[in-house]
């Protein structure tokens, strides 16, 4: 490949996108000749990548872009890292500035529909169109109320529109993100560890360690990548846990999900939960709905519930989980607390059910990962 192809993505280009790339299921809603180009999926493709590996976290959504000349090469890309930086575009065209590149009369794709707002940072719409870019391909559109309109906005000046391009993976980039914006509160996935017949406790109670440590491992990584964990007062005064995200050597992740804790009960002064790690919000309700909105106020996207009991069973009868993170240990104890408990199912067909979508080993452990299908 040449070092031309490569400016401004070396990174990118190295990790082989296209074997986890959007371009599989690329839509056929491409009216514009230029766009139905491969290279601009491969780009999109790239974009998405790239957005997808920054670990971005916050309340805003993981947006990439890539910048082409007139002539079709490379100019530049970027990503967006957070609430309170540049957006995607912005970096981007900072980045073919340092790679001594114009765009003007280029094109410009990106992973989400440009804003025309200003919210913390300028809107991107004008930054493109002072730049001199002539046409715009984007994944999908920008569903927020101070987001969206940029495809207008971009058309008005003149710039070829190419929109939704690809919105399943557009959506996928940012699946908790999209559901919070549509629903107005936090996407919320529920982790359980249990035995083969659902327990997580043993008679006598004892219930470390029900699941292997690569199992434990991944809960960590996915603890990571939420904005928020939440446990019962139950749970928090039974298991004093710390509710961190660990790396595999023990130290702290860079990113600390805030810590929540719901129920009535009071925590002692020396609970670990008051310790180092994300900030502790105690939400003095046993209400799923009340807790939502209070997470909501606070921005987060994605809610991570690990338990106790009552935790779960209150969300699964409210119909608030959204996806469930199962790792299931192949022992039985036959008796013991169970995960779930009376949802007010009586008949089978009655059941919440949630798709499978990913089911792996981790280690002895067996993770499923099953979500509720969009409507
Ligand atoms: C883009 N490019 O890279 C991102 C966009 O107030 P701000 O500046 O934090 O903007 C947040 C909103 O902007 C966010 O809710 C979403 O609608 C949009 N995100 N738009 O053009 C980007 N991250
Ligand atoms: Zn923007």
């Amino acid at each position: 490949m040449s070092s031309d192809a490569t400016m401004g993505l070396p990174d990118v280009m190295r990790s082989r996108p296209w074997e986890k790339s959007a371009a599989a299921h690329v839509s056929d809603d491409t009216s514009l000749a230029w766009v139905k180009d491969e290279r601009i999926f491969l780009m999109l493709a790239l974009a998405m990548q790239w957005a997808s590996e920054c670990n971005a976290q916050g309340p805003n959504p993981r947006v990439g872009c890539l910048l082409l000349t007139k002539d079709g090469l490379v100019a530049g890309g970027g990503v967006h890292r957070g609430a309170g930086h540049h957006h995607a575009e912005v970096e981007a065209l900072k980045d073919a500035v340092r790679n001594g590149r114009s765009v003007a009369g280029g094109t410009a794709i990106v992973t989400l529909e440009p804003c025309a707002h200003t919210g913390r940072t300028g809107p991107c719409t004008q930054a493109l169109i002072d730049a001199g870019i002539d046409r715009v391909a984007f994944a999908i559109s920008d569903p927020s109320p101070q987001g969206g309109g940029g495809a207008e906005a971009l058309r008005e000046a003149g710039i070829e529109v190419a929109a939704d391009i690809d919105p399943k993976a557009g959506r996928e980039l940012n699946r908790a993100w999209f559901h919070s914006v549509s629903s107005g509160r936090p996407y919320v996935t529920l982790k359980t560890a249990t035995t083969l017949d659902g327990r997580i406790a043993a008679a006598d109670g004892t219930s470390q360690w029900i699941t292997s440590p690569e199992a434990r491992a991944h809960a960590h990584e996915i603890r990571a990548n939420v904005d928020a964990i939440l446990v019962g007062t139950g749970t928090a005064l039974a298991d004093d846990p710390a509710l961190t995200a660990r790396l595999q050597d023990g130290r702290l992740a860079e990113h600390q999900p805030l810590r929540v804790v719901m129920g009535l009960r009071e925590l002692p002064a020396e609970a670990r939960l008051r310790g180092e790690g994300g900030e502790l919000v105690i939400v003095r309700s046993r209400d799923p709905g009340e807790v939502l909105e209070v997470l909501a106020q606070r921005e987060v996207r994605h809610v991570l519930i690990e338990g106790g009991a009552s935790v779960a069973t209150a969300f699964v009868r409210a119909g608030l989980v959204d996806e469930v993170h199962a790792y299931v240990e192949p022992m039985v104890l036959g008796a013991g607390r169970s995960v779930v408990e009376d949802v007010g199912v009586a008949t089978l067909a009655k059941a919440p059910r949630w798709g499978t979508h990913e089911v792996k080993a981790l280690g002895s452990t067996a993770f499923v990962a099953a979500r509720l299908k969009e409507g």
